[in-house]
């Protein structure tokens, strides 16, 4: 296991090393990575075990992790190692930590587009067993289809506390007999091959994802008509609960549902998406609305996969059939957005009755209200702990101008007379001033960078500063610790000493 931490999966490596008496007892080793794409090509090379003779072991099955802003530094290794292929008995879990609303974030992610970029098929668990039960399935869908496999985890889910089922019995796993074999097979292998690659991905790969999926019959219908023949609803992880959650504050019970002709279908895996269980949901007439928080991906595939089949059905969700909005696109969705589109649908049908009418006029008068305050509103803004150094380290002589780098010293910005401006990437700290620097009067900026961020990726970017030949101060801002997520330990612990002897071998001057 290997990657980097960064909410909301910043306190994994912390549960790891609490665990590392398990992991030792069940041979698992827990390595954390010096940045997340570094991490992913140790994950790689755990698939590469067969390339050099002696091996130890029948196979490794890994697991990645990382943030969305780390799945997406990490595209160009996700996409090498998932075009390479799996180990045959091994298998890799990509899981990404989402953060759709940027609440613990510099900005808002949804890691679905870039693991479709790479091609790596996505499972999103829905709750706590689906992470035991998808998790099992991963490694052997990412055994079986020779791919990566992504996991997709949300704040909502990801650190919520459930009761569990947790017999290893309990996911029994069916490897299907329909999947198409490719000749020279879907596995790792050492030449270099572009082409041959891509048409195992294409030809063989994805297709023995969506066979895995219907075998184990991993996407399914979880609440009321199995054959809606009103109103399908397609919808996958945390929406599957805002989901239920609206069905039950609209009364519409499992029977109710069967009565009025409404299903919900669940999806394990996002993409690729399965058609054939798809189609066989909801019979022709109905509609299938696509329930999904942030942008849509479930909806555009169906919408592809089913243009040119007749009788061509609804899909709506992000917009309805006449093109107006209804989910949106760029906010988090709650339980009463959805009653109120499944209800509206349901009005517009004829098929409301007054007792739901009702209901549906109370979620309207509850909508958005569950929603954090995304403007307005009282505002606590976050401060440095008191003692903490960061506090003094991030000011700023008069007139002068900072930059904000990611991390706990990140908070600055949130001070006026800090005079200090918005983060960049993780690990690009400074260099966007090299590229303004031309082109201002401004002489001269101050550039703040975590001890932790430092070791990650950050003395790159000193160095691309240095290469400019840029008019910049760095401070290096030592706390020992990468604070933001969980105060966890700085990869490698180099010493202030370590870290201006490797400035000055750069080139920084004093
Ligand atoms: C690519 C990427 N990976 C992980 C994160 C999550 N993250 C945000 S702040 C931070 C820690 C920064 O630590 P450090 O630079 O030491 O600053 P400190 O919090 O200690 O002030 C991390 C890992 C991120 N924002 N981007
Ligand atoms: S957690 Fe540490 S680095 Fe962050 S504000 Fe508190 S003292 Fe400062």
């Amino acid at each position: 296991m290997s990657g980097y931490r960064g909410s909301p999966l910043g306190g994994y490596d912390a549960a790891l090393w609490q665990a590392s008496r398990y992991l030792e007892d069940n041979d698992i080793l827990f390595r954390s990575g010096l940045n997340e794409d570094l991490a992913m090509a140790a994950v790689w090379g755990t698939q590469q075990l067969d390339f050099v003779p002696g091996r130890k072991v029948d196979g490794v099955f890994a697991i990645w992790y990382g943030k969305g802003p780390g799945v997406d530094r990490s595209g160009d290794a996700l996409k090498h190692a998932n075009f390479a292929g799996s180990h045959p008995n091994g298998g890799v879990l990509v899981v990404c930590g989402d953060d759709h609303t940027g609440k613990s974030s510099s900005m808002g992610h949804q890691s679905d587009q870039a693991m479709i970029a790479a091609n790596i098929p996505l499972l999103y668990p829905a709750s706590v067993q689906d992470y035991l039960d998808f998790g099992l399935h991963g490694f052997a869908l990412s055994r079986f289809a020779g791919t990566l496999v992504g996991f997709k985890t949300v704040n909502e889910t990801v650190t919520a506390t459930a009761t569990v089922a947790v017999d290893p019995g309990r996911v029994s796993i069916r490897l299907p007999a329909d999947a198409p074999e490719a000749p020279e097979g879907v596995h790792i292998r050492p030449e270099y091959d572009p082409q041959g690659q891509d048409n195992r991905i294409v030809r063989y790969k994805l297709p023995r994802a969506h066979a895995y999926v219907r075998a184990n019959r991993l996407d399914k219908p979880v609440f009321g008509a199995e054959r809606p023949t009103r109103l399908g609803i397609v919808t996958a992880g945390k929406a599957v609960l805002d989901t239920l959650a609206a069905l039950r504050l609209l009364g519409i019970d499992d029977a109710a549902a069967r009565r009025l002709g409404i299903g919900v279908y669940k999806v394990a895996m996002v993409w690729p998406l399965e058609p054939e269980g798809l189609a066989a949901f909801a019979a022709a007439g109905a509609e299938r609305l696509f329930v999904e928080e942030k942008r849509p991906v479930m909806e555009d595939q169906a919408k592809a996969l089913f243009y040119n089949r007749e009788p061509r059905p609804g899909i709506i969700g992000k917009r309805d059939a006449e093109g107006r909005p209804l989910l949106p696109a760029d906010e988090p969705i709650e339980a009463a957005m959805v009653a109120a589109a499944i209800g509206d649908r349901l009005h517009l049908a004829g098929a409301i009755d007054p007792r739901t009418a009702e209901r549906l006029a109370t979620v309207r008068a509850r909508l958005g209200r569950n929603l954090p305050a995304l403007s307005g509103g009282v505002v606590r803004s976050p401060f440095f702990c008191s003692g903490c150094p960061h506090n003094t380290s991030t000011k700023v002589p008069d007139g002068s101008v900072a930059m904000a780098g990611i991390g706990c010293h990140g908070m600055a910005l949130l001070i006026p007379e800090r005079n200090t401006l918005p983060v960049p990437h993780m690990g690009a700290e400074g260099v966007p001033w090299t590229g303004m620097a031309p082109f201002t009067e401004t002489p001269h900026v101050f550039q703040n960078v975590g001890d932790g961020t430092y070791v990650h990726s950050g003395s790159l970017g000193i160095r691309a500063a240095v290469q400019a030949d840029a008019n910049i101060t760095f401070k290096v801002l030592y706390n020992d610790a990468v604070a933001m997520t969980g105060g966890q330990p700085v990869e490698g612990a180099p010493s202030v000493g370590t870290i201006a002897r490797q400035m000055l071998d750069e080139g920084v001057k004093k």
